[in-house]
C-alpha cells in the first residue's frame, strides 16, 4: 500500500464514535469546546436583549452581523464537541509528529469562513466604509480561512502544509492593511473613530494570535498539545468574538444616531441623498 492510500484508509477508518471517544477522554480538549458552547448560548440571549430597541436599518445590520458571530460559534463548537468536524490525520514525513495520527479540529477553520466575515462586516459598517473596501476585506478574509483549512488538511507533503500557511498569511496581511490603513480614515469621517480604534486594536492583536497558535500547535511544529492548542483558540475566541461583539453592540445601542447618520453608503435602507 502506498503512503497516500494508507493515509486515506486511516482517515476513513476512524469512525465518528472513535473521534468522539478521543475527544471525551481528553478533559482539556473537551472542556475547551463545552465552555464555548455554554458561553455562546448566554451571549446569544444577551445580544438579543441588547438589540431589542435598535431601529435604524444600518444599526440593525450591524446588530444582525454581530449576532451571527455567537450563532455560528455555537454551531461550530457543537460540531467539534460531537466529533462531526474533527478527524484523525496522519502527518507526512518531515512533520514533528510524522506517521502519527493527529486529531485535527478542521471544523474550526471551516466555520471561521462564516464567522470572521461577520466581524469584518460589522467593523466595516461601523467605519462607514465603501463597498469595494468591504468586499476586499471580506474576500481576503475568506481566502485566509480556506487556505488555512487546506494547510491543516494536507497530509501528502509537509512542505505544502507550510506553503498554504504562507498563502493564508498573505491573505491575512491584506485584511490587516484594510483594518489598519483604510478603515481608520473612514471611521474618522463617520465620527466613529473612538470605538473603531478600540475594536480595531482588539481585533488586530487577537487575530495575530491565531496563526502563531497554529504554527506552535499540533498542526504546525507541535510544541503544544491538542488540548492546550484548543484552549488557546477557545480563549482567543472568547475575546475576539464575545468581548469584541459585546463592546460593539453596547456602543451601537447607545449611539444609534451616530451610526444611522453617517455617510450611509451601505445598509442605510435607501439611496444616499
Ligand atoms: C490560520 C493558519 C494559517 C495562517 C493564518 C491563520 C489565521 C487565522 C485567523 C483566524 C481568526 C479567527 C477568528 C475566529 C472567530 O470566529 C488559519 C490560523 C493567518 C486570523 C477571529
Amino acid at each position: 500500500m502506498t503512503a497516500a492510500s494508507t493515509t486515506a484508509t486511516t482517515v476513513l477508518q476512524a469512525t465518528q464514535s472513535d473521534v468522539l471517544q478521543e475527544i471525551q477522554s481528553n478533559f482539556l480538549l473537551n472542556s475547551s469546546l463545552w465552555v464555548n458552547i455554554a458561553l455562546a448560548g448566554v451571549v446569544i440571549l444577551l445580544f438579543v436583549a441588547m438589540g431589542r430597541d435598535i431601529e435604524s436599518p444600518r444599526a440593525k445590520l450591524i446588530w444582525v452581523a454581530t449576532m451571527l458571530v455567537p450563532l455560528v460559534s455555537i454551531s461550530s463548537y457543537a460540531g467539534l464537541a460531537s466529533g462531526l468536524t474533527v478527524g484523525f490525520l496522519q502527518m507526512p514525513p518531515g512533520h514533528a509528529l510524522a506517521g502519527q495520527e493527529v486529531l485535527s479540529p478542521w471544523g474550526r477553520y471551516l466555520t471561521w469562513t462564516l464567522s470572521t466575515p461577520m466581524i469584518l462586516l460589522a467593523l466595516g459598517l461601523l467605519a462607514d466604509t465603501d463597498i469595494a473596501s468591504l468586499f476586499t476585506a471580506i474576500t481576503m478574509d475568506i481566502g485566509m480561512c480556506v487556505t488555512g483549512l487546506a494547510a491543516a488538511l494536507i497530509t501528502s507533503s509537509h512542505l505544502l502544509r507550510w506553503v498554504f500557511y504562507g498563502i493564508s498569511c498573505a491573505f491575512f496581511v491584506a485584511v490587516l492593511y484594510v483594518l489598519l490603513v483604510q478603515w481608520p480614515a473612514d471611521a474618522e469621517a463617520a465620527g466613529t473613530s473612538e470605538i473603531f480604534g478600540t475594536l480595531k486594536l482588539l481585533t488586530v492583536v487577537l487575530w495575530l494570535g491565531y496563526p502563531i497558535l497554529w504554527a506552535l500547535g499540533s498542526e504546525g511544529v507541535a510544541l503544544l498539545g491538542v488540548g492546550v492548542t484548543s484552549w488557546g483558540y477557545s480563549g482567543l475566541d472568547i475575546l475576539a468574538k464575545y468581548v469584541f461583539a459585546f463592546l460593539l453592540l453596547r456602543w451601537v445601542a447607545a449611539n444609534e444616531g451616530t451610526v444611522s447618520g453617517s455617510g450611509a453608503s451601505i445598509g442605510s435602507g435607501g439611496a444616499a441623498p
